[in-house]
């Protein structure tokens, strides 16, 4: 019983929360490099405020990060000292293509990536390739209004030609969107969408969500033409929504919430756009333009597994004055009272965990992979840099506890767990390095000072104990 020998424990980080060298080695800029840290962060990820450039008022964590771009190795063998089966990361599209409608791709960026696969591979690590995590070149952006354009189904096409090819043989596990759902929530952030005053964005991001939808089904039926050992997955940012009473108002508001987030993985695991998602759109006067054969293409190529996202359960409500609180948050949720929340104020819920697992489980009867999961706190490091992190422990054996009832209780196959930020990095929500998930602390701060310095954290041994008992031992010595 327990998990699967073949169990692919590790941890995840994504190439603009981590890599730095923004303009090294040829790459281009892209749209993850320009939301600045503060007040105005939030209308920049959200596409209400133009950010296409740096400006001299703000700070711009992603440019130098933690510096992986330079540091890759050591890092890789902290995570092979942990035991890492897997790693995920994320490749930056603008390494690949700088500005992602050329013909050829930038070999220096192709170079990168294949090394730090090869580091990988000499301490058993299975690499476990997000192929777009948020990033949009620039130019895409610029030139053609980024996912808007249906021209970028083909740019995104060439790029996952040139990668599988050039990494065939190193890589057999690919996610084709981090969190495709967050399109909705932090368009710019999400999908490089900034709005024009009169655009119908409803309109805009559902469109868009449709050229996601036909490059990931491209992007699958590649995969397997080039490599029939590669799989490949979609990727939800996921998350139960409870109803706030038992009231049917509530439990109905609930399910129309877990509607909006499902859509994505219906179409990429079924193959089809859901009757429910076609009446609302109609509802509102949402038109998808498409072409012919698009609808086959999506059903033809679905998805191998899934992978989600967990950190927290949402809460859906009716009521206005509740709802009014709810405002202002990538993900409208209502505080629940019967959870503490941790000093961001994510709900802190293992059960949830076990409770979602089940949900996608039922609904789509495919291998699931939790690809990200984990505490962002606050960290004091003492005069050698350790920190004793019990708090992150505590919610990650809680967690795990939860995933293992889900496997070993209600019998759902699961793939792997990678913790979100395994090494210390720049927030995707807040752009601080202040809140913190890794194993590993980087010693620098909000404002982009520190040595970069990389040391051990208590839950460093604590992970690595965890993985080699394949889950079993979960105690906190
Ligand atoms: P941060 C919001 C809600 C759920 C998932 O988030 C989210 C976000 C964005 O903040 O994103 C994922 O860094 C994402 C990662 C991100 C991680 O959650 O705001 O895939 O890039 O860093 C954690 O604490």
């Amino acid at each position: 019983m327990g998990f699967r020998k073949d169990f692919l424990w590790g941890g995840a980080t994504a190439a603009n929360q981590c890599e730095g060298g923004y303009n090294e080695g040829g790459r281009g800029l892209a749209n993850v490099d320009v939301v600045p840290i503060g007040k105005d962060r939030f209308p920049v990820i959200t596409g209400q405020m133009k950010m296409f450039d740096f400006d001299e008022d703000h700070f711009y964590p992603a440019k130098e990060a933690i510096d992986m771009y330079h540091r890759y190795k050591e890092d890789i063998a902290l995570f092979g000292e942990m035991g890492f089966k897997t790693y995920r990361l994320s490749i930056a599209w603008s390494r690949i293509f700088p500005k992602g409608d050329e013909q050829e791709p930038n070999e220096d960026g192709l170079k990168f990536y294949e090394d730090l696969f090869k580091e990988c591979h000499k301490y058993g690590i299975e690499p476990l390739v997000t192929i777009t995590h948020f990033d949009c070149p620039m130019h895409l952006v610029e030139k053609y209004g980024a996912w808007r354009s249906r021209e970028l189904v083909g740019f995104y096409e060439n790029l996952c030609r040139v990668i599988f090819n050039r990494y065939k043989g190193l890589v057999k596990y690919w996610l084709t969107f981090n969190e495709i759902n967050m399109i909705l929530h932090a368009p710019f952030m999400g999908a490089g969408l900034y709005f024009e005053e009169g655009d119908n964005v409803e309109q805009v991001k559902y469109q868009a969500a449709h050229h996601e939808l036909l490059a990931s089904a491209i992007a699958t039926k590649i995969a397997h033409e080039v490599d029939p050992e590669n799989k490949v997955g979609c990727m939800l940012a996921a998350g139960a929504y409870y109803p706030y009473t038992s009231k049917p108002e509530d439990v109905w508001a609930s399910r129309k919430s877990d509607r909006e987030n499902y859509f994505f993985i219906d179409v990429q695991s079924r193959g089809e756009y859901p009757q429910y998602a076609l009446k609302e759109m109609a509802r509102n006067g949402i038109e998808i333009k498409m072409e012919e054969g698009d609808l086959e293409l999506l059903k033809a190529h679905t998805v191998d597994f899934i992978s989600f996202s967990y950190y927290s359960s949402r809460v859906s409500t009716t009521d206005a004055e509740l709802l009014e609180q709810t405002s202002g948050n990538i993900f409208a949720s209502v505080k629940n009272p019967y959870l503490e929340a941790s000093e961001w104020g994510w709900q802190i819920d293992p059960l949830g965990l076990r409770i979602t697992m089940n949900d996608l489980y039922d609904r789509y009867q495919k291998p699931l992979f939790i690809v990200e999961n984990g505490l962002g706190a606050v960290d004091t490091p003492d005069a050698d840099g350790y920190v004793e992190d019990d708090y992150r422990i505590d919610y990650l054996a809680a967690h795990i506890q939860a995933m293992k009832d889900a496997v070993e209780q209600d019998g759902v196959d699961l793939l792997g767990y990678t913790t979100w930020g395994c090494i210390d990095l720049v927030s995707a929500g807040t752009g601080e390095m202040k809140k913190r998930y890794g194993f590993i602390y980087v010693d620098r701060d909000n404002e982009g000072n520190g040595t970069l310095k990389r040391t051990k954290k208590k839950s460093f041994d604590w992970y690595k104990q965890v993985i080699a008992s394949n889950g079993e031992d979960l105690t906190n010595k």
